[in-house]
């Protein structure tokens, strides 16, 4: 088959992953609904009985939708067609594209059913011994199967590209696609041996108990790095192809590709910090990580003052003048670009909030309040997610010929959700430090302290603002559907001019095998001692609380 044909069938099955991911974000979507009002003191759940049967089944559906399943599933789509950009020839493999978007879509299904029958309301952590119908552990293992197989094809590609231009670089948009799921490859390790070694095993009656501590030790290894999954494809938008759509430049290709090796090496031996309170770890191991996560801050650091110098250029390109008179004139009215500079703007703050997080002794402040929600909303819940909306008001046009429908609908809506997030996560960071658990059914809350009313008034509104403008990006998203297709391809795929290019890149960056060695080492020094320690006691017994 000629590669313009392969290329254009590749391309329909990214499509059919890319609707996929947004169908799950519809649906995690609109539970927020049930969980903003109750912060409004509106209990939508009990007239719902019949359909949804407890604050924490409606929480687990929103969770495991938005964090998991709607997360990997764009992963797997646009790191494809990163993949096949940057390398400027087809994936190695139409079959395991095809077969990421079946094992995903498999793993919703299943996932998706046990939630909605009320068989697996363990929220989206699944900590052991709150047990599930094992349908749902298998729903999820398939949604991991599912980027370990785009992670697959991805190599495959770059091998076959490596042997076409044997000597060359590789092309820094396909480097930065690749490394990302290398990172994931090895994050995701902890929570497959969790998964197929001990929990589903356990759920399916093969063996008696489990150790939840073991577990949680291994959900953790994978669920901190698990948030540089969801965030380095927006990295990948912020650095590489924001530039182009500004009209500025992209400072320096080494830099670029010495951040994401830095995210492949530290992102995860730095899991304890979930887990400063918890008996049965090493204070010296907690510390390890605590410092640990201060050293992977440093990358996002370097990214954010690299984007900004980028957006500078633009600016300045654009006839800024001035220390801040660039600023206003970046193209605010493209909303795939103002989505983006929106969630940059909170994803400063959600930053700022981790560092709080990780501060080993201020953690204790904050750990399992609202505080962490807040913290969560700005990064995954409006820098990963406001992002993903404003890169599908180009990427949907590009890859189905049809032109966006409602730009000033996309803006409204980017404007609304960021307004949306700054209510919402002021008020949870507000309640947090006036002590408000995490995960609350505040309506029904058999205690509540006077000073929780006010920050869940800014929550319970801000989160209606969200969703109010999640509706707006699926009407814009549909009325481009239905829109009639004008060409093959609509638009230019952007992509940044570098000033500084990779003739001055250290070559020893593109090592990806011993970077990949060295993170390897360093998850064993962080890990093994614990794990070691605490060892495999076989004997919690499920339990069913829902
Ligand atoms: Fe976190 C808990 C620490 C980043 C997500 N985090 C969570 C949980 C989630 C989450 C989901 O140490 C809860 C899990 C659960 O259910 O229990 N986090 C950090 C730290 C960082 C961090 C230090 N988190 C993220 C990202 C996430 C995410 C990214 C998702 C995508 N987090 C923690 C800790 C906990 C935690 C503890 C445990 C808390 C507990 O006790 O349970 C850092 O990596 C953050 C670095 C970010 C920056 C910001 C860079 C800014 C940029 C934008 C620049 C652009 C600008 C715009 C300013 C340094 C790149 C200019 C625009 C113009 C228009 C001019
Ligand atoms: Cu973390």
């Amino acid at each position: 088959m000629a590669e313009a044909t392969v290329e254009r069938k590749q391309r329909t099955w990214i499509r059919w992953q890319l609707y996929l991911s947004f169908l799950v974000l519809g649906i995690g979507g609109l539970f927020g609904v049930l969980q903003a009002l109750d912060r409004l003191g509106i209990d939508l759940y009990t007239p719902l009985q019949s359909a949804i049967k407890s604050y924490y089944q409606g929480l687990t559906i929103h969770g495991v939708a938005l964090a998991i399943a709607f997360t990997f599933t764009f992963n797997n789509a646009f790191l494809s067609l990163t993949t096949l950009r940057g390398l400027g020839r087809p994936l190695a493999s139409t079959a395991l594209l095809q077969a990421s978007f079946w094992t995903a879509l498999a793993g919703v299904v299943l996932a998706a059913a046990m939630m909605l029958a009320n068989q697996a309301s363990v929220l989206f952590t699944f900590y052991t011994p709150l047990q599930a119908n094992s349908l749902f552990y298998l729903g999820a293992t398939l949604l991991v199967v599912s980027t370990w197989l785009t992670s697959a094809n991805q190599l495959l590609t770059l091998r076959a590209w490596r042997r076409e231009h044997p000597g060359e670089r590789i092309p820094l948009l396909a480097f930065v696609s690749v490394v990302t799921y290398l990172m994931w490859d090895l994050a995701s390790l902890g929570i497959a041996v969790e998964v197929v070694g001990f929990v589903l095993p356990w759920s399916l009656g093969l063996v008696k108990g489990t150790d939840p501590l073991f577990n949680r030790t291994l959900f953790w290894f994978t669920g901190h790095p698990i948030v540089y999954f969801w965030l380095l494809p927006i990295y990948i938008s912020w650095y590489l192809m924001i530039p182009r759509q500004v009209e500025g430049r992209l400072f320096s290709d080494g830099l670029v590709r010495a951040v994401f090796i830095m995210f492949l090496v530290l992102s995860v031996p730095v899991g304890l910090h979930h887990q400063y309170t918890d008996p049965g770890v090493y204070s010296s191991m907690k510390f390890l990580h605590a410092v640990l996560t201060f050293a992977v801050f440093f990358p996002s650091m370097v990214t954010a003052f690299t984007v900004v110098a980028a957006l500078e250029s633009g600016g300045r390109a654009r006839g800024g003048r001035g220390l801040l008179g660039w600023i206003p004139r970046l193209p605010w009215g493209k909303p795939e670009v103002s989505a983006q500079l929106l969630a940059m703007i909170a994803f400063a703050l959600g930053g700022a909030s981790g560092l709080i997080n990780a501060s080993y002794t201020m953690n204790l402040v904050v750990h399992n309040t609202s505080f962490v929600p807040g913290h969560f909303h700005l990064t995954v819940g409006t820098a990963v997610a406001l992002s993903i909306m404003g890169i599908a008001y180009w990427l949907v046009p590009y890859l189905t010929g049809k032109e966006l429908f409602g730009r000033g609908l996309a803006l409204a809506q980017s404007w609304l959700f960021f307004i949306g997030v700054l209510l919402f996560a002021r008020g949870q960071i507000a309640g947090g430090l006036e002590g408000q658990p995490r995960r609350l059914f505040v309506t029904q809350a058999a205690y509540a302290s006077p000073a929780w009313r006010i920050p869940n008034l800014m929550t319970g509104v801000g989160g209606l603002l969200m969703v109010l403008s999640g509706v707006l990006f699926f009407v814009v998203l549909l009325g481009t559907l239905l829109r009639r297709r004008r060409a093959e391809q609509l638009g230019e795929f952007p992509l940044a001019e570098v000033i500084y290019g990779p003739e001055r890149t250290p070559a020893v960056l593109d090592r990806l095998g011993a970077w990949l060695g060295a993170a390897a080492l360093l998850v064993l020094v962080a890990y093994a001692p614990t794990l070691v320690s605490q060892g495999v006691r076989l004997l919690s017994p499920g339990f069913r609380l829902y």
